[in-house]
């Protein structure tokens, strides 16, 4: 009997859910604050190489040999009836801590990337009348199919961006049981595309919760300084029934301050009133936050907001109106150690962006080369840290592709109404380093028009490569891409020293060509194995080099005009598959100021140096 052979969980449900990328579910901002049940803990993991599970081994359609995957216990079923055979049981399978990456839940998943089935129970109240229930996770990399008590909720598509799916017919009062197929293979028509430079961490990520909601609920609420600085505006979107017409109330404690009103047909309420004189801003170094609790109906959502504004006015980069000097650093979602499974929490957060602000006398990071954990843009709020955020098209993203855009801009528009209550982000990117071609620029701009209308009060930035001439005998490094027009700032990535087989004497001479927008280094860096010295050769992956190449690139940054910032690459080392050095690397990008453990560079005080007189001269 063919059966026999398969190891089928969900095999029907799967196919019959649409093949497709990100659902459309609610964004469910705050989802930390809202009523419902923590899903992170214990949970049985399981792997499928083969994905058995979703396709079966002769990879038809459902019938014959195919099992609905259901929700019996079995080994009890098989103690019942002998003759029954599973060649899987999810409740004696080993068990991880959940959110984390499954690389570090064994040895033999170290370097594991395909399918992962995950399961766990959990008990729970029966809704009452009228609510309603999701399960939304912060994050699962790359896919993620999601059953509920044996049956199909959905599927996402996308490693960093939260999704919601709808739970509230299969929700059970009492035992339930949550079973998730995450798959970490990346997709040539993805984002990111299949060849990075950082570890494909596959798993649950981020923290998964059951929330429970009222009929009609707050999904978001984007509360909010206005561009000019004269009023605060709410903008907040429902969800249910009762949604047009629903009065809707925003106070902000602090400020003795309550706007309110109803939302329109849309389900949106758009409320303003002039900013109060009272109003402490929120500035970096100086983070002012208020409570706002946000009413509709029988739902009620709080939030700690700060109320800025940032622009470009004549090469300047102004928040409140002050022009500042970005002292930047790049980081990766990656924690201290030298095991890390991309477990973001206050602490581990707080940990890396406490060496940017406090050890490097650093106002901005740059979060590469997606969105971050929500802990990290929250705490960055509270630190008082400007921010990057940024979505993963990187490199050779497959841009001809209407599929490609169509989840690009899925993942810039989750990820914006995820932070848009974030002060501390100042930029949005929309991708990192990616070739100059007609495609690419056509699905750059739309990004970048993206971002305009879902967020005005931020400014839109991407990582562009640089552009090098030799003019009157001397270096000459500038922008020259299309997309620039498009952008509100220019970032360009630049290693010449590193990847250029220029002296370090001849980095500090490369001139820029002044640029007609405030223009930062988004990256620029050297790897330095940790401990490595060799002060008479300076020899690349030495400390003495890396902290040679930063005093000449911190020279040649003199010779820029329109530079408003820099986020050198990068604050910590960093796993990368691509990077095997067997003496210096042993698959780490070893860019870092500081060491997997935490242990600083040379160069960390190189920086630090730098940013501190800078900080000292009011920048
Ligand atoms: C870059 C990329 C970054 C890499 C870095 C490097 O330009 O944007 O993701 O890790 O260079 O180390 O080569």
């Amino acid at each position: 009997m063919r059966r026999v052979f398969e190891r089928v969980l969900a095999a029907a449900a799967v196919l019959v859910m649409a093949a497709s990328a990100a659902q459309a579910g609610p964004t469910l901002t705050r989802a930390d604050r809202r009523d419902g049940q923590d899903l992170s803990g214990t949970w049985n993991y399981s792997v499928d190489p083969y994905r058995d599970g979703i396709a079966g081994f002769h990879r038809g359609p459902p019938g014959v040999g195919h099992r609905r995957y259901d929700d019996s216990d079995v080994e009890q079923v098989t103690r019942a009836d002998p003759k029954a055979l599973y060649e899987y049981d999810m409740q004696r399978s080993p068990t991880a801590t959940l959110p984390a990456s499954w690389l570090t839940h064994a040895p033999e998943m170290r370097h594991y990337q395909g399918l992962v089935w995950y399961q766990r129970r959990f008990e729970t109240p029966a809704l009452k009348p009228g609510q309603r229930a999701f399960l939304r996770f912060e994050a699962a990399n790359y896919t993620a199919k999601v059953y509920l008590n044996g049956q199909a909720v959905g599927e996402h598509e996308g490693g960093f961006t939260p999704f919601s799916l709808e739970v509230t017919r299969l929700l059970r009062g009492g035992q339930n049981q949550v079973t998730v197929g995450v798959d970490s293979t990346p997709a040539v028509d993805g984002a990111p595309p299949p060849v990075t430079d950082w570890e494909n961490y596959g798993g649950i990520t981020r923290p998964v919760r059951l929330v429970i909601t009222p009929a009609t609920f707050v999904d978001e609420a984007w509360v909010r300084l206005t561009r000019d600085g004269k009023a605060i505006a709410a903008d907040v979107r429902l969800d249910g029934p009762a949604a047009a017409g629903q009065t809707v109330s925003v106070k902000v404690a602090g400020l003795n301050l309550t706007l309110s009103g109803q939302a329109g047909s849309d389900g949106v309420a758009r409320l303003s009133t002039p900013a109060p004189k009272g109003l402490k801003r929120w500035a970096p170094g100086a983070p002012a936050l208020y409570d706002v609790r946000v009413e509709a109906g029988d739902d009620v959502l709080t939030d700690r907001v700060g109320f800025r504004t940032v622009e470009v006015r004549g090469g300047e980069i102004l928040v409140n109106g002050r022009p500042v000097f970005l002292r930047g650093i790049c980081l990766h979602e990656e924690e201290l150690g030298e095991y890390p499974a991309r477990t973001i929490t206050d602490a581990s957060a707080h940990a890396l962006l406490a060496e940017a602000r406090d050890g490097l006398h650093a106002n901005f990071v740059r979060l590469a080369h997606y969105p971050h954990s929500e802990v990290t843009t929250r705490l960055a709020d509270e630190m008082g840290l400007l921010v990057w955020s940024e979505i993963p098209i990187y490199w050779l993203v497959d841009f001809g592709n209407a599929r490609t855009l169509k989840l690009a801009r899925d993942m810039l528009a989750d990820s914006i109404r995820r932070d848009r209550n974030r002060a501390s982000i100042v930029l949005w990117s929309v991708a990192n380093e990616t070739p100059i071609s007609d495609a690419r620029n056509a699905f750059l701009g739309t990004l970048a028009d993206d971002v305009r209308a879902l967020d005005d009060t931020r400014l839109v930035t991407a990582a562009l490569l640089a552009d090098r001439k030799i003019e009157g005998g001397r270096q000459v490094m500038g922008i020259d891409d299309p997309l620039a027009a498009k952008l509100d700032v220019l970032a360009v990535n630049t290693y010449a020293g590193w990847y250029s087989d220029d002296g370090l004497d001849a980095v500090a001479r490369i001139a820029w060509r002044p640029t007609d927008k405030p223009m930062v280094f988004s990256e620029f860096g050297a790897d330095a194995l940790a401990g490595f010295s060799d002060p008479a050769l300076l020899r690349k992956f030495s400390e003495d080099f890396q902290a040679r190449y930063y005093i000449q690139t911190l020279a040649m940054a003199a010779n820029a005009p329109s530079l408003r910032g820099m986020s050198p690459w990068i604050l910590k080392d960093f796993r990368s598959p691509r990077r095997q050095h067997p003496v210096y690397q042993q698959g780490w990008n070893r860019k870092g100021l500081i060491s997997p453990a935490g242990r600083r560079k040379a160069a960390f005080k190189v920086l630090a140096d730098y940013y501190e007189k800078l900080a000292g001269e009011g920048r």
